[in-house]
């Protein structure tokens, strides 16, 4: 989904959409934003800490009742369309993968809230960036929910909403991923970012430091086909919390990794390394979080740093393009911030914190040297810590 090229915002783009398609008025919109991730990957699934923020690029879904029980999709940026009955068992649509996100979100409301059983016609336009590990796919889960729940006067949570989000996307799409994403595009506040305690479910929100800019820079390389990378790395944590006879890696601590860190490695050493990351991951969480509530950039700067050499050594989910662009933005940012990749990886964004005064330095270091150097022209945005899921 993507609007960015029609100059109209996802909002616009979805009501526009909607009665050009339709043929007769919308009675609702709902958006729901893309994320950032700032620290804390793969951790999720382990029940760890992440600290992500929305981000404000996003999906709208424009949309109305209908007195049938027909879903009826039309994905503007793609010109696909998309038709299921919820009077019929929702099964996945053989060529479209987009409309899993739909079907998925609206099949597990309908089991959770066996109540909702009122069809509709949508139309949908966002403007994340696609494959790019900003989230776009839970960004349309979480609007879909929020669409759902608003029609349907169903008494769903936001949070509920966005684990309806990742239960759609672990068993529809077929992707074992962790709850952050659907969390913060239900939950994200504006100008905040959002430690999130992805077990308790617990959330801390922190101010984006004044003067601080959120730098994101897509290296163009999409992140597409990778979901038995990401299903494999869950397995590999899965094993090692077994090794630890807990339930998750969440609850090992770096002493008790490194006293038995020799132990794994004999038995697996690709599987040491990855709950290695996992371990060492949640501690910088907490710790940045700390850093950042007393407005230590360059101690965050630090732990970006170091999480983005454990993403690349230990858990091995960058990729050349993704280094190369993290040291330049570290090479201009020096120890006033810092950059490391987000998401979750095998290409797609680096994110940076840095002070406003350098966004162009680093934009020019980068459009100096990434193209040349790669052969890929990067995409650079400014963003803004954005409020999560609405109903406009
Ligand atoms: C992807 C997943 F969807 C998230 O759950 C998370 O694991 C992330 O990768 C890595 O931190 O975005």
């Amino acid at each position: 989904m993507n609007s960015q090229h029609s100059g109209l915002s996802p909002q616009q783009a979805a009501q526009k959409a909607f009665v050009d398609q339709f043929e007769y008025q919308p009675q609702l919109l709902v958006y729901a934003p893309g994320r950032v991730n700032i620290i804390g990957e793969h951790t999720d699934y382990n029940d760890g800490f992440v600290m992500p923020c929305a981000i404000d690029y996003g999906t709208a879904i424009s949309g109305a009742k209908r007195t049938d029980s027909l879903f009826r999709v039309y994905a503007v940026d793609l010109q696909q369309w998309d038709e299921f009955d919820l009077n019929k068992p929702i099964e996945p649509h053989p060529e479209y993968k987009w409309t899993g996100y739909v079907r998925g979100v609206v099949k597990y409301i309908q089991q959770k809230c066996p109540e909702f059983k009122c069809g509709a016609d949508l139309a949908i336009s966002g403007n994340v960036p696609l494959s790019s590990g900003l989230s776009s796919s839970a960004a349309l889960e979480v609007a879909t929910g929020k669409f759902c729940q608003v029609l349907g006067n169903l008494a769903l949570t936001n949070v509920e909403i966005a684990l309806i989000g990742q239960q759609a996307e672990n068993r529809f799409v077929g992707c074992q991923c962790g709850n952050m994403d659907q969390l913060i595009s239900a939950l994200g506040q504006k100008d905040h970012l959002l430690k999130i305690d992805c077990r308790t479910l617990e959330t801390e929100p922190t101010p984006v430091p004044h003067g601080v800019a959120v730098i994101i820079v897509n290296s163009n390389v999409k992140h597409d086909l990778v979901d038995g990378e990401y299903n494999s790395r869950r397995q590999q944590c899965e094993q090692a919390a077994a090794f630890f006879g807990v339930k998750a890696l969440r609850d090992v601590s770096i002493e008790q990794f490194q006293q038995r860190e020799s132990e794994l490695t004999a038995l697996d050493a690709v599987v040491a390394k990855r709950a290695r990351h996992i371990v060492t991951e949640n501690q910088r969480v907490l710790n940045a979080a700390v850093a950042l509530k007393k407005g230590d950039l360059q101690q965050v700067g630090v732990l970006m740093g170091q999480s983005h050499v454990s993403m690349r050594d230990d858990f091995e989910i960058t990729v050349p393009e993704v280094d190369y662009l993290v040291a330049l933005a570290q090479e201009v940012i020096g120890d006033s911030g810092g950059a490391r990749m987000t998401g979750g990886g095998f290409g797609g964004c680096i994110v940076a914190l840095a002070p406003e005064e350098k966004i162009e330095s680093v934009r020019k270091k980068i459009a100096d040297h990434y193209e040349k150097h790669t052969g890929l022209k990067e995409t650079f945005y400014v963003c803004h810590a954005s409020a999560g899921v609405s109903v406009l």
